[in-house]
């Protein structure tokens, strides 16, 4: 069993919960867009600095439910296969074409300057990812967006509470899409929300969470139940009045492995982004065998062997998941597979105490062999 993996849950103190859920025993309000509900979307409006959000049952739901509120039902979109199974399916289960672009060997996000080769008559959106909290290249992605007229749905299920150039992450594209999982910097338990500008795209996902219900006798689309429950979104309040705190902490923690293991030959750790606020919530480090003398499935398993549950986020690539067979495979995207292979999650969240941090460098650095 594994003493130390790789991120764990932030938690309120528990009389801090209970406090925040106790008038539901007197109201016996527990979903459907309550009262806790209401209170979580106003704060994080502010505290995410966009104009409007939509809270959703996870990040998965934000994702295709967001794709179906932009009225995609068909065509290509092009997207990273550098991420978590959520963001892949959410465009298949849609009925679109994932298109593969390779990703950037420094960001780890889609490389914005292979995109524009990408597009076709048939492509509709562009899907990138600003994962690890790495943002994308916006600017890049904007001017392709505007010339071809293609939706952009940001992925920012790693990005919350970032911004880019002073302004929230949220606010770029016509949509960004965050999760609020028990793994996240921030959590609401379960959880996701869809930040956007256009207003009339709110009524759309609002209803299409809700089953697609305008009213007690019309219901105008074919919605799905993605609503937010009461105990999440109190659950949501509570971490969010400690979020910049937790940050805070994994900075110095950030800090600590970088003491530690920036400019070891062979390692390649992840760099601050000009112009970022991070939220520093993912630890990624490249091994390069040739110039460690260990790879990243030997310093994987030394680290296990020592109770540390590091992760291979993310390996597999999508675009090779078996439930895609001789679909996908044929994406020339050399990069995102030769990082794949090399890279490994080393655990981070707020409570990681600094002689664990220590303990994970020397193991690691113990697998030095060159
Ligand atoms: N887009 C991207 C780019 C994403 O990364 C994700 C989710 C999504 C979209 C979809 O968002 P959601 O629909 O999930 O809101 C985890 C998470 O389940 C998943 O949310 C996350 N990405 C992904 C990167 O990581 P697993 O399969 O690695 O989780 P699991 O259960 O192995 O947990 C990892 C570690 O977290 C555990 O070793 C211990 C800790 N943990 C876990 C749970 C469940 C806790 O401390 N508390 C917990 O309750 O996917």
């Amino acid at each position: 069993m594994n003493s130390i993996l790789v991120t764990r849950s932030s938690m309120p103190e528990f009389d801090e919960y209970i406090e925040e859920i106790r008038d539901m025993w007197d109201s016996h309000w527990l979903t459907n867009m309550g009262v806790k509900h209401k209170q979580f979307q106003k704060k994080l409006i502010e505290y995410l600095k966009i104009d409007n959000i939509e809270l959703l049952t996870n990040g998965h739901m934000a994702l295709e439910l967001g794709i179906q509120a932009l009225g995609l039902t068909e065509g290509e979109v092009i997207t990273t296969p550098f991420t978590f199974a959520s963001t892949t399916h959410a465009i298949v289960r849609n009925g679109l074409t994932p298109v593969f672009c390779d990703i950037d060997p420094v960001t780890f996000t889609i490389d914005a300057n292979k995109l524009e080769e990408l597009v076709t008559e048939r492509t509709v959106a562009i899907l990138p990812v600003h994962v690890y909290g790495n943002i994308c290249n916006i600017e890049e992605i904007d001017r392709i967006a505007k010339k071809y007229k293609l939706k952009v749905i940001y992925d920012a299920a790693h990005a919350f509470g970032e911004e880019y150039k002073g302004i929230g992450i949220g606010s770029y594209g016509d949509i960004s899409c965050f999760s609020f999982h028990a793994t996240k910097v921030f959590n609401s338990i379960e959880g996701g929300a869809v930040a956007f500008r256009d207003v009339s795209f709110g009524k759309t996902i609002y209803q299409l969470k809700n089953f697609g219900i305008k009213n007690e006798e019309e219901v105008d689309g074919i919605g799905a139940n993605a609503k937010m429950n009461e105990f999440c979104a109190a659950m949501g309040l509570c971490n969010l009045r400690h979020i910049d705190g937790e940050i805070a902490k994994r900075g110095k923690i950030v800090e600590r492995y970088c003491y530690h293991l920036d400019g070891i030959a062979g390692l390649r750790l992840n760099s601050q982004q000009l112009d970022v606020k991070s939220n520093y919530s993912y630890f990624p480090v490249v091994f390069d065998e040739r110039k460690f003398g260990s790879n990243r499935d030997e310093v994987k398993a030394a680290l296990a062997v020592c109770g540390i549950g590091a992760r291979k986020y993310f390996y597999p690539l999508t675009n090779t998941f078996e439930c895609f067979r001789g679909r996908y495979e044929n994406a020339q995207v050399p990069i995102a597979q030769k990082i794949s292979r090399r890279i490994l999650t080393l655990p981070l969240y707020a409570d990681l105490s600094m002689q664990d941090v220590d303990k994970i460098c020397d193991i690691i650095l113990k697998c030095k062999k060159l």
